[in-house]
Order: structure tokens, then C-alpha cells, then sequence
């Protein structure tokens, strides 16, 4: 299916006044939405697997279903398949690495000893494409990571190896930052916790306090690196006690300065992130997002146009936090075309960016200034229907992509003459 270029413009120039009519204006809303950059998470291209070539299975209770083929088995290819994947999403971009997606020509590096040589490929390719670069210490999937535990680990050695491992993942996300000009955020998070009921809840947090004090007493430039520490409320294999929760990682943030990371998966199902962001705002500077969706649990499923997407979307819109929070993705999906997966759930992130952006916030703010919460009800519920796709299919448009459903086809074409030939 194919879209006639004048119906979409046509179809914009009616979107456009019905928008008028609440006091939206759409050309304000795409250009604001046009300087928001979303960060892709390289690891859905290839099941967080990275490129160490080892035997180690992914571990750190993650776990990726499906086996789609053509996923991408080395650093090319899962760069050949993000410029694709960036071809079909409208604006500029971020790019997320783990620190498993490292090239060392075949040699073995352990992970304490990374640098940014490792990543001097992924550095040249960010330049040339105007990439900002963001990045992770990859604290599982490893056989001192076996146990279940790092940083939090009782055996000094262990916990040595990963404190060692997350110094050098600042130093390359420094470097990351300085050279492409962008500051790098570089977030932790660890799996550690028990499967059973543990004796001592307390003397492995106060191990990971002074383990991430040690990471920390290295003083970075804020404009090349932002620190972040991810919570979890629970993991496969950790499901009585996560050593690193929300209070303990909030906390932390708070009374360290960093940033604190809130994954849309990592709560209870019934509490969503979309009410934490106000809450948390009050007490730090800024924050980073994983968005990404659970499915009954934190299943990692891509990120679809729902209800609680929408509510992230215009939390930051509606208290203007955009140049406070980073927003990263957080999902992999090994049972549909990776590329799409990525498309789907990056075009879904902006879409919800747009539609929060073409809300007639002043109206109901309005209303509910006034205690007319009837109004505000109304509105709600009217805006819910307003003509956005037709905005966002210009938008599109605006920006060379292809609208609706037409990226398809190019993933589609993508597969048949490039993932189709890979082993
Ligand atoms: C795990 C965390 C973490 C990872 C990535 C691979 O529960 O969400 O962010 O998904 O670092
Ligand atoms: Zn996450």
C-alpha cells in the first residue's frame, strides 16, 4: 500500500485547523518533537548477545524467546541493521551500547580491562552519522557473574572484578561523550538478589553502596558523562530479594547526585513509571527511562502506542521535563523481524511524544484550575480522538521517512536481500 504524498498534506491541513480549534498548534508541536532525541537499545539487534564470543548463555535472569532469523552476529551488521532501522524512524537519534558489544579484533579482553579503543568503531560510526552515544557496564553473562551476584558479591575478588569493570565502563563512556560532543548517560544495573527468602537484607546493600562509591569517587566531566543507576523490583532467579530496589537506588541517587533510571517493567504490574517521574523530579536533576512493556512480568515485549506509553509521554510534556530526562528503550523480541521491532517500538515512543505535544494541555489545565472536572473529563476524552495520525503522517513525511504502515515494506526488502543471506 502506498501513500499519495498530496492526501497526506491534505489530510495535515484539515488536522491542523481541528487542532487550531482547541489552541494547538501542530507546526510547534512537531518541531519541539523533532528535538527530542530517543535512545535504540543495540541490543535488541541481536538478543543481547554482544561480541565477546563467548560460550557464557545469557544470564542476569534475562531471557529473550524466539529465532527469527538473520540476527546480526557481529559489530557490521548490527550497524548495517540500525542505519536501517534509523532510515524509517523520523528525527536524530541516540544509540545505547552495552559494554559485550565491544571489538577487539578476535582477542580475548575480560571486561574489567575494556577501553575505548574497544569502541573506537562504534565512536567513528556515531560521528560520521551524528549519533550521540549512550552506555552500560554488562554485568552478567559472565562466570563471575554465575553466582547471581556482583557488586554486591561477598567475595572481595568478585566484587573487585566488577567494581574494576564499571570504572572502565565510565572511562569509555566519557570518551564516548567527549568525542561525539553529546554527554554519554552510562547506567548500571546489576542482577544480584536471591531466589529465596535471604537471612541478611542488609549487609549485601551495604556492600553495594560502598562498591558504587568506589566506582564513583572518579570524578568525570558532567558534559561528556551522566551516571545512572537502574532498580528492579524483582528478576528470574531473584524473585525474593533484589539487592538493588527502587528505595535503595533512589536513595542512592538522591543523596549521591546521580541519575536514577526508572524501567517501565521493573515495578509491581499495577504501578506504572508515568506516576513516579513528578515524584521523583522533585528530588534530581535529571532522570533516565527504560520504557519498555511487561507483560505479566517484566517480559521485555516491545513498546506498543498504550495507554501507560502515552502517560510517560505526557508526564514529560505536560510539566516540561524534556531537557531532564533521557529516554532510553528497554525490550527484546527474538520471535519478529529484530529491525521492525525496532521500528515499531522507537516510531510508537515519538508518536507518543506527538500526541502529548497535540494535547490542548492549557484547556484542561484550565479546567481544573477552575474545579470543573467535568471539563476536564470531557476534554480527556475528546482528545483522544482528535486527528493526530493525520499530524503524524506528515511528520513523517516531513522528515523522508515513510508513513504508516509503508516501513514495512522496506524492512520486508531489507530481509529478503540482507538478513535472508546471513548463516
Ligand atoms: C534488566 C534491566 C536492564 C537490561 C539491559 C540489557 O532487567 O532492565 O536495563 O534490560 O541492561
Ligand atoms: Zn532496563
Amino acid at each position: 500500500m502506498s501513500f499519495n504524498p498530496d492526501l497526506v498534506e491534505h489530510a495535515y491541513e484539515i488536522a491542523k485547523e481541528q487542532f487550531h480549534q482547541y489552541g494547538v498548534d501542530t507546526e510547534i508541536a512537531m518541531q519541539v518533537v523533532a528535538q527530542i532525541p530517543i535512545s535504540l537499545h543495540c541490543w535488541q539487534g541481536d538478543d543481547v548477545a554482544g561480541f565477546e564470543h563467548s560460550d557464557t548463555a545469557l544470564g542476569g535472569g534475562l531471557a529473550v524467546t524466539g529465532n527469527y532469523p538473520g540476527k546480526a552476529t557481529d559489530a557490521d551488521q548490527l550497524r548495517q541493521d540500525l542505519n536501517q532501522a534509523y532510515a524509517l524512524i523520523p528525527g536524530k537519534h541516540r544509540l545505547n551500547l552495552h559494554a559485550i558489544y565491544l571489538e577487539t579484533n578476535g582477542k580475548k579482553v575480560d571486561r574489567n580491562n575494556i577501553t575505548p579503543t574497544h569502541f573506537s568503531r562504534w565512536i567513528d560510526w556515531a560521528k560520521q552519522n551524528n549519533i550521540g552515544l549512550d552506555f552500560n557496564p554488562s554485568c552478567f553473562s559472565h562466570p563471575l557473574a554465575n553466582s547471581g551476584f556482583t557488586l554486591s558479591h561477598q567475595d572481595v575478588h568478585t566484587r573487585q572484578f566488577w567494581i574494576e569493570h564499571c570504572i572502565a565502563s565510565r572511562t569509555v563512556a566519557a570518551e564516548m561523550g567527549k568525542q561525539t560532543g553529546s554527554p554519554c548517560v552510562n547506567n548500571i544495573w546489576i542482577p544480584d538478589g536471591f531466589k529465596d527468602t535471604p537471612i541478611d537484607r542488609k549487609t549485601p546493600r551495604d556492600r553495594l553502596t560502598q562498591s558504587l562509591d568506589s566506582i564513583f569517587k572518579i570524578k568525570h566531566d558532567p558534559n561528556h558523562l551522566l551516571d545512572s543507576v537502574e532498580s528492579k523490583l524483582f528478576g528470574i532467579g531473584s524473585e525474593s530479594c533484589v539487592i538493588g530496589s527502587h528505595e535503595f537506588y533512589l536513595g542512592y541517587a538522591i543523596s549521591r547526585k546521580k541519575l536514577y533510571c526508572l524501567d517501565a517493567g521493573h515495578f509491581h504490574p499495577t504501578e506504572v513509571i508515568s506516576d513516579k517521574i513528578s515524584s521523583v523530579m522533585n528530588y534530581l536533576d535529571q532522570i533516565l527511562l527504560h520504557v519498555s512493556r511487561g507483560v505479566r512480568w517484566d517480559s521485555d515485549h516491545v513498546v506498543t502506542l498504550n495507554d501507560e506509553l502515552t502517560a510517560i509521554a505526557q508526564e514529560i510534556v505536560r510539566s516540561n521535563y524534556t531537557n531532564r530526562i533521557h529516554i532510553g528503550l528497554d525490550f527484546f523480541d527474538a520471535s519478529i523481524n529484530r529491525i521492525a521491532a525496532w521500528v515499531i517500538g522507537t516510531r510508537n515512543m515519538i508518536k507518543a511524544l506527538l500526541i502529548a505535544h497535540l494535547e490542548p494541555i492549557q484547556q484542561m489545565r484550565q479546567a481544573e484550575i477552575n474545579g470543573d472536572f467535568t471539563a476536564r473529563l470531557a476534554l480527556l476524552e475528546e482528545s483522544k480522538t482528535l486527528p493526530f495520525g493525520a499530524v503524524w503522517n506528515y511528520y513523517c513525511q516531513k522528515n523522508n521517512v515513510p508513513t504508516e504502515s509503508e516501513w514495512l515494506t522496506e524492512v520486508r526488502n531489507y530481509e529478503s536481500e540482507v538478513l535472508s543471506l546471513r548463516g
